[in-house]
């Protein structure tokens, strides 16, 4: 009954994202321990193959129906109406994993700024690299 109750709530104020919520102030620890956790190569670093894998799991774990796309709902708050619509060019109000994996690549390489095809913590912690970090974990 109380847990049925919590999660009324949680539905009402977080727009359903418990996750979202969370990424949102992913403290400096926590980032650390996501790049450790998709660094598959252990450089210490993500490059853009570690990125698109993680962002391809992600892409099939919220992909609860098993269709082809992410509806909004499934989405929940992790994109805001903006970064959907940039990130939907047909227009058909869904992510198709290459739409999404996309988002990733143009977000990875906003957060490269040195070019260097890699992604160091610095990096991550910029506007791109944070939301960059929501799509891939
Ligand atoms: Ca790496
Ligand atoms: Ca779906
Ligand atoms: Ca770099």
């Amino acid at each position: 009954m109380a847990l049925r109750k919590m999660l009324a709530t949680a539905l009402v104020v977080g727009g359903f994202s418990v996750a979202g919520t969370f990424v949102a102030s992913v403290p400096a620890q926590a980032r650390q321990s996501a790049i450790q956790a998709l660094d598959t190569d252990k450089d210490g670093t993500l490059d853009l193959d570690e990125v698109t894998k993680a962002a391809e799991a992600v892409f099939v774990r919220l992909n609860k129906d098993q269709d082809d796309t992410l509806d909004r709902e499934e989405l929940g708050s992790l994109l805001t109406a903006q970064e959907f619509v940039a990130a939907d060019p047909d227009k058909d109000s869904t992510l198709t994993k290459e739409e999404y994996v996309a988002l990733a690549t143009k977000l990875f390489k906003q957060a490269d700024v040195d070019g260097d095809g890699k992604l160091e913590a610095k990096e991550l912690n910029s506007k791109a690299g944070r939301a960059l970090l929501r799509l891939i974990r």
